[in-house]
């Protein structure tokens, strides 16, 4: 059987067998004794929500000016959090655990890929942010101007972000990953007016470029005046004279003091881009008090922390959501000790996270199901080799986890002994939302199972009612929450019509999910057009833009099929134009055409969203009214028999698609 056959894509994929799960795993006596949650939370969270969000606000957060207000949700669905309150983000994440006498303790374990280390204290990483604070006013950034990032796993991206926050310039984090055109197109939409970016890292044993991007993006025109280039591999890369900076040169030239800009609560932190079911990524606006509130909250329940004796670290690059809330944001604000890793878990060999595991006595693990996956294919002699009894709690984000792959995780990982916490959340929703609480849930293999303390999640079926337990539908958040997104960036309407036109005063996540008997929840996965790669969010119809603005093709349709490993994998299906066809024939070229899309691809979007197959038809199938029918290109893509093909146009397109499969 394979891995997947117990998480389905869609509600209508049937998740019979994930509903007999029936294995729990309590709390041990230990844990629960010292665990920061308690049952109570629950309670005061449920008698009070807005008092029990204010209180936690106040506790976690150093705020400069106290707020008298806590929710204003009457230009819904726009929602303000402790809106008269005044804070800075880059303060609370630095300066002030300086101040509480804490400058030597460790912030940044970094470890770069090749092997090369750096230890940043708090004290550090306040003249670090400081500096690059002042170099970026040097340049002309102002409060409130945008700031785009692209760099690679490195301190100088939490430190950029930082020096953002510092000044109240919202940043915008491109990931490393994306190419060219899609760093363009983010930089316009935000109209950045800095980037800062890297010479390039360190990647699979190799220093891979990236500035060239940032030339290339910046030649399609941008409102960008100057790039700031971090050095880190040391190679050669053009440099535009007047425009180009290096930040190492502008550091040196600044002053460590920095006085941080006081902003108000719901000034915007970040934009960051994510995949929706059109081609154009939308900009997800997240603002500063609720968003750090609600990062500080989780991360010190979800996790456990205990910023003493802990030391976190988060698998995820600072370019997805992740790496903003669980890896800058969450943690130090909490004043938590982490490690930072450059590279690829399996550069030098297999073992590279868990000899990391081992040498910084890493306690708690926030990683992807995909890359647990990946080990469990890779087998138990890599962690094997390896003391991995410092951990105590182990995290899991990005995708359903499949009961094998949770239970591999506890076992194999955690020596049967660490809770793992499955934590369900999104990009527009900031920070957790469902997850137990360890030391408090008894633990279900598979399941996100509960909304946090504060938090109102619900299933409805298709015409807006409740599930009832054993039920599946649509999950959907019934209240606003802190680190609720604000909107899209400058389009109200698709923020309006994407998440809340669907059920009425609700946020529609676009996940289906289901209820078991006990009323816990299973997220089943997206019921949109979106897919989810290895954790990444992908749109099907950006995908198949990018196809269709390659000259040989005139049509193409992209499914997510299941994968073992990523859990989705990108299927393309492409229609070429007529002439492409005959000249590829004559040269006998079949093959290229497939490896040139797939290239193709890679350059329009960046290499993750490579499909991992591209089938050349000669029609696609298609819907009286012209649409597109993925279900059926799904059932083929995933090897089996296509489902109900009444409602096409020609039924017998799909008799010719499955017999090309076949070939
Ligand atoms: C944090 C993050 C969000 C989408 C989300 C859902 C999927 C995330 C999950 C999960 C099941 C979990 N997702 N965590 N599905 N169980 N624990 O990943 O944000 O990149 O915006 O993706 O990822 O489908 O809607 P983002």
């Amino acid at each position: 059987m394979s891995q997947h056959e117990t998480t389905a894509a869609t509600p209508e994929g049937g998740l019979e067998n994930l509903l007999r799960e029936e294995r729990s795993f309590p709390p041990s006596e230990e844990f629960a004794a010292q665990a920061n949650a308690r049952p109570d939370l629950y309670e005061r969270a449920a008698a009070d929500r807005e008092g029990f969000w204010a209180e936690q606000a106040r506790e976690l957060l150093t705020w400069s000016e106290d707020f008298t207000e806590v929710l204003d949700f009457s230009a819904a669905p726009v929602a303000r959090w402790f809106g008269d309150g005044r804070l800075n983000a880059a303060y609370n994440a630095v300066d002030r655990h300086v101040e509480a006498g804490h400058g030597d303790r460790v912030a940044l374990h970094f470890e770069g890929e090749p092997g090369d280390t750096r230890t940043i204290t708090y004290a550090d990483l306040k003249e670090q942010v400081s500096r690059a604070a002042n170099a970026l006013e040097a340049l002309g950034v102002r409060t409130g101007d945008r700031v785009a990032i692209y760099l690679p796993m490195i301190p100088e991206a939490v430190i950029a972000m930082l020096a953002c926050a510092r000044i109240g310039a919202p940043h915008s984090v491109v990931f490393g990953g994306f190419s060219a055109e899609a760093l363009h197109s983010r930089i316009n939409d935000a109209e950045a007016r800095v980037v800062i970016t890297a010479d390039g890292g360190y990647r699979r044993g190799k220093a891979s470029a990236l500035k060239p991007a940032v030339d290339e993006a910046l030649a399609k025109g941008t409102p960008v005046e100057h790039v700031l280039v971090v050095e880190r591999t040391g190679q050669e890369v053009p440099w535009t004279e007047g425009r180009d900076v290096r930040w190492a040169d502008a550091l040196a030239a600044a002053s460590p003091e920095h006085t941080p800009v006081d902003v108000e609560a719901e000034h915007p932190l970040f934009i960051l881009y994510t995949s929706g079911t059109t081609g154009k990524p939308k900009g997800i606006l997240h603002t500063t008090g609720g968003y750090l509130a609600q990062c500080a909250f989780t991360h010190k329940y979800v996790f456990d922390l205990k910023p003493e004796t802990d030391v976190y670290w988060c698998t995820a690059d600072i370019g997805w959501v992740t790496g903003h809330s669980y890896v800058t944001y969450g943690p130090l604000v909490n004043g938590a000790t982490q490690v930072l890793y450059e590279g690829t878990p399996d550069t030098p060999g297999k073992d590279r996270w868990w000899d990391l595991v081992e040498k910084y006595k890493v306690s708690i693990l926030y990683t992807a199901p995909t890359a647990i996956r990946t080990c469990m294919k890779w087998g138990a002699e890599y962690p094997g080799k390896h003391d991995l009894s410092s951990l105590r709690v182990l995290g899991s984000v990005g995708e359903p986890i499949n009961p094998e792959a949770w239970m591999w995780y506890r076992r194999t990982i955690g020596a049967d002994r660490t809770p793992v916490v499955d934590t369900w959340w999104q990009t527009e929703t900031g920070a957790i939302m469902i997850s137990p609480l360890p030391g408090v849930t008894a633990a279900k293999p598979g399941s996100a199972q509960v909304p946090l303390p504060g938090i109102s999640a619900e299933v409805l079926d298709e015409r807006g009612q409740p599930v009832p337990n054993g039920g599946g539908g649509y999950l959907v958040l019934t209240q606003p929450w802190p680190a609720m997104l604000r909107g899209i960036w400058g389009d109200p309407q698709r923020f309006y019509d994407t998440y809340w036109s669907r059920f009425e005063g609700m946020y529609f996540a676009g996940d289906g999910a289901k209820k078991d008997d006990d009323g816990d929840i299973w997220l089943l996965g997206r019921v949109d057009d979106v897919m989810n790669v290895s954790g990444h969010r992908l749109s099907t119809t950006e995908i198949e833009s990018a196809l269709v603005s390659h000259p040989i093709v005139a049509e193409a349709a992209v499914v997510g099929a299941k994968d073992d490993t990523t859990g989705q994998a990108v299927v393309a299906f492409v229609i070429l134009r007529a002439d492409a066809i005959e000249r590829a024939d004559e040269a006998g070229e079949g093959a290229d055409v497939v490896a040139e899309l797939r290239n193709h691809v890679a350059k329009e979007i960046g290499p993750i969203a490579k499909p991992r197959s591209i089938l050349v038809v000669a029609e696609l199938p298609k819907t009286r009214s012209g649409k597109i029918m993925r279900r059926l290109l799904r059932d083929i893509a995933e090897g089996r028999e296509a489902g109900d093909v009444t409602t096409l146009a020609d039924s017998s397109v799909m008799d010719q698609i499955s017999k090309g499969m076949q070939r």
